[in-house]
């Protein structure tokens, strides 16, 4: 006896194992007029419609030819926050850029000021709204930095929050300790000493098993070159897997620098050098871009997506949801602008939201396979070209996490 068996799937997509690099990730199986059986949270049988139909089950979901993929990983959010930020619209509009807004005491500073005014319990309530929203846009795994404490006790709050959002455990959230995000107005000219503060907080983040990754803004302005070569060699020295934000607005080199360290990723890329590229390729750090932060800050320039695959390099896809640079819970938007704007084909953009974006933060989820834990989408739309095509909408049907329906679309919804 099953628990659920999903009939009728006009396709199902079966991302291999991960992470696919270059050419790789230009193979998506995907397999016509299937069945799924899913028994005690996890995939327990695959197989043809006709037999599926036939399966005894408690439930029976007729998927009515329509497409299933495996539940959508977002491998980079700026989950937990206090505000917002619309204020600084009008900044944008007149041309300020986002370093200067942050030089200004704006950006991610007004952001660090509102989140240390906001209590544990604030931030909980609304970083678990934010989480609800992401899983009814189909995403059952994602990643949350910290970041806009820039003191002890605030990041402290945040990363409790998202211990505490992963409990509960409708949605898996793997956590990122990203305490050089900015430099505080209370270290304003001290850099280096802010840096020292964050760095001695590892040891006991890593006692209390708060973050798995670390990561830092290396960016004009905020953190150079070698503090973050320093931070992510004292993150390895403690056992901390790293990420960094790297080359978004100018070309500082920090694409080779986390090819060079064995980073587990880098982020945002759009001014990475050709070398960078090029030692992405060779090696085995995980290109995660973030187009959506490009469209929202009104910059014309992507990130050289086809060059990083055509080279040979695994690229992954995030939303970068957080209340300054990107505003959007949509990953499937941020699907539709990785083929609009980058020219990712998609098949490369399924496997970059699946299995490149799990590997991204260190998972095995992001794929259908017998006796993996059942995380899956049943998606509103003929074929899986059609979610990249027909952007901005919300095409998820129902998302299943670990077998349990997390977001089933009411029509009222339909629009
Ligand atoms: O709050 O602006 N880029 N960090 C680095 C961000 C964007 C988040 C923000
Ligand atoms: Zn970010």
């Amino acid at each position: 006896m099953y628990d659920l068996v999903i009939t009728n799937i006009g396709q199902l997509l079966l991302p291999d194992q991960g992470p696919l690099k270059g050419g790789a990730m230009k193979q998506l199986a995907v397999e016509k007029q299937r069945a799924l059986g899913i028994k005690d949270g996890r995939f327990a049988w695959i197989g043809s419609h006709e037999e599926g139909a036939s399966l005894p089950a408690r439930e029976k979901v007729d998927a009515e030819g329509k497409v299933v993929s495996p539940g959508l990983v977002d491998p980079h959010t700026h989950l937990v926050f206090g505000g917002s930020r619309e204020g600084e619209m009008v900044l944008k509009q007149a041309g300020v850029p986002y370093l200067d807004i942050l030089k200004q005491g704006g950006g991610i500073l007004s952001t660090v000021k509102s989140t240390r005014e906001e209590t544990e319990a604030e931030l909980f309530d609304k970083a678990k709204k934010h989480v609800r929203q992401m899983a009814a846009h189909g995403v059952t795994t994602l990643e949350a930095k910290s970041g806009y404490g820039l003191d002890r006790e605030t990041e402290w709050k945040q990363l409790k929050v998202v211990k505490h959002l992963n409990e509960q455990g409708d949605i898996d959230i793997v956590s990122t300790f990203l305490g050089p995000h900015a430099i505080p107005l209370e270290y304003k000219g001290k850099s280096d000493a802010f840096l020292e503060e964050m760095i001695a907080m590892l040891p006991e983040i890593k006692k209390q098993n708060l973050a798995v990754f670390t990561d830092i803004f290396c960016e004009t302005g905020v953190f150079t070159i070698e503090q973050s070569k320093h931070f992510m060699e004292a993150s390895h020295q403690l056992g901390f897997q790293t990420k960094i934000h790297a080359d978004e607005i100018d070309s500082l080199g920090g694409t080779e620098l986390a090819a060079g360290l064995g980073a587990v990723s880098a982020d945002h890329l759009v001014a990475a050098s050709k070398q960078g590229i090029k030692q992405l390729a060779e090696g085995e750090t995980t290109a995660v871009l973030l187009p959506g932060t490009t469209f929202y800050l009104g910059k014309d320039t992507y990130a050289d997506a086809r060059s990083m695959i055509d080279q040979g390099a695994a690229v992954a896809l995030a939303t970068d949801f957080n209340p300054g640079s990107c505003v959007t819970h949509n990953l499937q938007m941020i699907m539709s602008l990785a083929a609009l704007k980058m020219k990712m084909t998609p098949e490369e953009i399924w496997n970059a939201v699946t299995v490149n974006a799990s590997h991204a933060i260190g998972q095995k989820a992001g794929r259908i396979v017998k006796g993996k834990p059942a995380d899956f989408v049943l998606w509103d739309v003929p074929n899986y070209q059609y979610i990249p095509y027909h952007y901005a909408a919300n095409h998820a049907k129902m998302v299943w996490k670990n077998g349990r329906k997390v977001y089933e679309r009411m029509d009222a919804d339909v629009f």
